[in-house]
């Protein structure tokens, strides 16, 4: 291959590998067993209840992060909450993905108002501003995690999984 080819295909493949890590989607995929996918923008995301929290990962400082609770998205797209969260459903779990493949999850159990009622938001503002492309459009944010593995970066997808296996 000439260099000149090689250069340029290099560029491509390195500019495709940022695009995909650092501009993650402008909405969030809701993905739940047995129903069709639904997309999340913010005008969808701005209908249910605002919910801020502070907080900071490693040693920046302290941020204010605003959008909507993990919950309150889960409870609106009917995953089993408040007395429905019972037997088998506390088996569900949620798992987030972002962009560049990270995952992580969270049990409907820890964040049920009436059971862990664990903060988790689903962020898209830090400090009164869109939070910017390298974490952004969509964060999540647990402020009780003492180190912020849990803080998922370019989140593209929420999805709700039922964790149980048969009774033995
Ligand atoms: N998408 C994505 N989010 C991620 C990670 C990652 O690798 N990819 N790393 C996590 C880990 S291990 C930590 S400690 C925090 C670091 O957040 P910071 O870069 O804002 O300090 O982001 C979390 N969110
Ligand atoms: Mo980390």
């Amino acid at each position: 291959m000439s260099m000149h080819r090689f250069v340029l295909g290099s560029a491509f493949v390195m500019a495709a590998a940022w695009m995909s890590s650092a501009y993650a989607a402008e909405s969030v995929r809701y993905i739940a067993p047995g129903r069709p996918a639904v997309t999340l923008d913010a005008a969808a995301l701005a209908k249910l209840p605002h919910a801020s929290a502070k907080g900071a990962t490693h040693g920046d400082p302290v941020s204010t992060w605003e959008g909507i609770a993990l919950i309150d998205l889960l409870r609106e797209q009917g995953a089993p909450m408040d007395k429905a969260l019972r037997g088998g459903a506390l088996a569900k779990f949620v798992r987030v993905t972002a962009s560049d493949g990270y995952q992580v999850v969270f049990s409907l159990g820890e964040l049920d108002p009436d059971l862990g009622a664990e903060k988790v938001l689903l962020a898209n503002r830090r400090d009164g501003h869109p939070i910017d492309g390298s974490d952004g459009p969509y964060r999540i944010v647990v402020p009780v995690d003492v180190r912020a593995a849990r803080w998922i970066r370019n989140v593209t997808t929420i999805e709700l999984v039922d964790g149980s296996t048969p009774r033995q």
